[in-house]
């Protein structure tokens, strides 16, 4: 049974113009809020190998919680779905289940980058972080726990995946970040964000596909602006991290210290 509300995408995956019109203005609106984590001057240091030693290894640690977490914001997910509910739940099901599996790796590397990058593993897995980077891991939790299916993707699977494509395959544009490490162990740290900068990354665009099946091709504007928000608010929550790290040193360690008393 075919409901005249439902999306059946015709058009290419990776094209925004696939997609309704609500779904067009909605991306375009936080396309702002996504290119100021892309074009993050950390990022921006960090490609041209220039990037402080100690900011480098505070950011590897910061974003380790949202690491760890994400196969569990998609299990969280998983949870939602009951087989058979419909053509969305079906393909987020498959998403989901598959894509816990390929995250599995990721924390691996991501704690291969680490290491190699100097960051001491114990107190990454066990320190308590600064709030403003928890802020991100908070929000992805509380998004995934209290809100409905398509919103919870869209704030992980499509907003944190799809700039976390971006950001990495800007870093990645040149050697000149890769060539920090030696020879031999160069794979080994790089694996992780080769892995995620893919300009060709179809996994943000089949959240996107998956969430207005989901939804329809015209949900409510309530609905809309749920998906809207929460989108720019994962953005937000990157920048806030980002912008944690590149603050004067002084006041970064201050930071860390307040979030350890
Ligand atoms: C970015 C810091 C400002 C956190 C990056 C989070 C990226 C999550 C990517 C997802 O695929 C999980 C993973 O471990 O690869
Ligand atoms: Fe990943």
């Amino acid at each position: 049974m075919k409901d005249q509300h439902q999306f059946v995408r015709t058009g290419p995956l990776m094209e925004v113009a696939s997609y309704p019109e609500w779904t067009q203005e909605m991306v375009h609106d936080c396309d702002r809020f996504k290119s100021e984590v892309v074009e993050h001057d950390l990022f921006t240091q960090m490609k041209e190998a220039r990037l402080e030693h100690s900011i480098h290894k505070a950011f590897l640690s910061g974003g380790w919680p949202v690491i760890d977490q994400f196969p569990q914001y998609m299990a969280m997910n998983l949870l939602k779905i009951r087989y058979g509910q419909g053509e969305g739940q079906d393909m987020a099901r498959r998403y989901l289940i598959r894509n816990i599996r390929v995250e599995q790796n990721h924390a691996d590397h991501w704690v291969n980058w680490a290491t190699e990058s100097g960051v001491d593993i114990q107190s990454m897995l066990h320190n308590q972080h600064a709030l403003e980077t928890l802020a991100l891991s908070q929000w992805c939790w509380q998004v995934c726990d209290r809100e409905s299916l398509a919103v919870a993707m869209a704030a992980t699977n499509y907003a944190i995946e799809g700039a976390t494509g971006e950001w990495s395959a800007r870093v990645c544009s040149e050697d000149r970040y890769a060539n920090l490490f030696d020879e031999e162990v160069r794979a080994k740290a790089m694996k992780w964000l080769k892995l995620h900068a893919k300009y060709d990354d179809a996994h943000p665009w089949e959240a996107l596909e998956i969430i207005v099946t989901l939804v329809g091709l015209q949900p409510s504007q309530e609905t809309i602006t749920k998906l809207r928000n929460a989108i720019c608010k994962s953005h937000q929550f990157m920048r806030l991290l980002l912008d944690h790290y590149m603050r004067p040193a002084t006041l970064l360690g201050g930071r860390q210290q307040l979030a350890l008393a």
